[in-house]
């Protein structure tokens, strides 16, 4: 590992004209001290900083590079998209083209629009459910995070949790009133939140498979459950997807799981690492929308081309391969790895993990929602995270996110992660 003399002069000068030196939050390193590196490029599954230090990469720009960075299909679209122009304003065919891919991967959505990012999608789809059902309340689980929009600020995921401000300052109280969270995987909760509030959810928002506190998983019975629940109450089950979506297989979390959601959020993979979100579902509730009916919601560059050709060009390679196979495979492979590097070193950890996305916790108990998570050491998370940076592996730098593999990522990358954290586990 060179130093990282330009990254750190580049921060410093970053911290003069952007708060807190970066443009989201979480990059910033306070989960887990210290100060960002700044890439200089990356290809495949590995990311080089201005220094010119080698990382294997396990964020994968927060989900969207599961083809691994600078994929060659997806650079060729873009070029080409891009000397026709870049925005036009008015409707193109590959927004055409775009929907209906959509469709084809995740049969739920007889209509989806394209917007700018994940934040966009949720904010978006719960203004559909509240439009349609004419209902003001909307049921949230703790540490799920849903972007940054005012009523989903409560008890959030992700940087929310990483830099302390599950609940943000700037949130009138008012905007949060009719956001109902509870606990996830607590079907009690659930029916005493219907109960108290008998006629006004609007809906259930949730990761189907939280990413934003470390990943855990539904338990037998609970996305059914929660299907059931909303339908006897005539209140709409909405998937936030931007995570899971096209990650844990084509047709998401709810493909993964057989439950069917009224509504959809997507992000992340959908852009292929360019601004992307959408949200689809049910025909019926999406005519609400404008122009055709009373639901506002718009967007500039919504479906601008070079994020529909990037866009378009990831999925048709999802489609194509057996990329699925693969990343379950390597998933594995790390996971065994890195329990193994654990127990050889006596330190208790759980993985848990879908498919390519995943998290280590430093515990000797099962997560299974927040309070669990909230128990995890979170010292020993930063020791090792700064531990396997020195290795040239870099994995989230918050003990509250997921790590994804690509499938740009080596069996020989994994074998090297896990001689590192054997290393590296014996010294935490
Ligand atoms: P964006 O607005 O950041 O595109 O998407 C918000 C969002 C919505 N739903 C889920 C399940 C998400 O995971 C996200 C965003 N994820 C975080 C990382 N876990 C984005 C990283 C960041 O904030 O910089």
């Amino acid at each position: 590992m060179n130093s990282r003399a330009k990254s750190e002069a580049l921060f410093a000068e970053s911290l003069n004209h952007i708060p807190g030196g970066v443009n989201s939050p979480v990059r910033a390193f306070r989960g887990v001290g210290g100060q960002p590196f700044f890439a200089e490029r990356a290809a495949g599954a590995h990311m080089w900083d201005v220094d010119g230090n080698e990382y294997i990469d396990y964020v994968g720009t927060w989900g969207p590079a599961i083809l691994g960075h600078a994929n060659p299909a997806i650079i060729e679209a873009i070029k080409q998209a891009a000397d026709k122009g870049t925005s036009f304003g008015i409707p193109t065919e590959a927004e055409v083209r775009m929907a209906r891919l959509v469709k084809a991967c995740v049969p739920s959505v007889e209509k989806v629009r394209m917007v700018n990012s994940g934040t966009e999608a949720c904010m978006s789809a719960i203004r559909v459910a509240r439009g349609f059902t004419g209902r003001p309340k909307i049921i949230k689980f703790d540490g799920c995070y849903h972007g940054h929009a005012d009523s989903l600020l409560v008890k959030a995921g992700s940087g929310a949790l990483t830099c302390g401000h599950p609940d943000s300052a700037g949130v009138p109280p008012e905007f949060t009133a009719h956001t109902i969270v509870v606990p996830f995987n607590d079907e009690a909760a659930v029916r005493e939140a219907f109960a108290a509030n008998d006629g006004q959810v609007a809906g259930i928002i949730l990761e189907p498979v939280p990413g934003n506190a470390g990943v855990y998983l539904p338990r037998k019975g609970f996305l059914e459950f929660l299907r059931d629940i909303t339908a006897a109450n005539d209140s709409l089950l909405i998937f936030d997807e931007v995570m899971t979506g096209f990650r844990v297989g084509l047709d998401g979390a709810q493909g993964r799981f057989s439950i069917t959601p009224d509504l959809s959020c997507f992000g992340k993979i959908i852009g292929g690492g360019l601004p992307v979100g959408a949200f689809g579902g049910r025909a019926v509730l999406m005519d609400v929308l404008a122009p055709d009916g009373p639901v506002y919601q718009a967007g500039t560059l919504s479906g601008n081309p070079l994020a529909m050709a990037a866009g378009i060009a990831a999925l048709e390679q999802l489609q194509s391969g057996e990329v699925y196979e693969r990343l379950e495979a390597l998933g594995a492979q790390l996971e065994a790895g890195i329990n193994a590097a654990a127990k050889s070193a006596g330190v208790p950890v759980v993985t848990q993990r879908i498919g390519s996305m995943g998290c280590l916790f430093f515990t000797d108990h099962p997560v299974h929602n927040l309070a669990d998570a909230m128990r995890a050491d979170r010292e020993r998370f930063k020791k090792y995270f700064h531990g396997m940076l020195a290795e040239g592996i870099y994995f989230a730098p918050s003990a509250f996110e997921a790590g994804f593999l690509s499938n740009a990522h080596t069996e020989a990358d994994v074998d090297a992660t896990v001689v590192a954290a054997t290393k590296v586990m014996r010294i935490l």
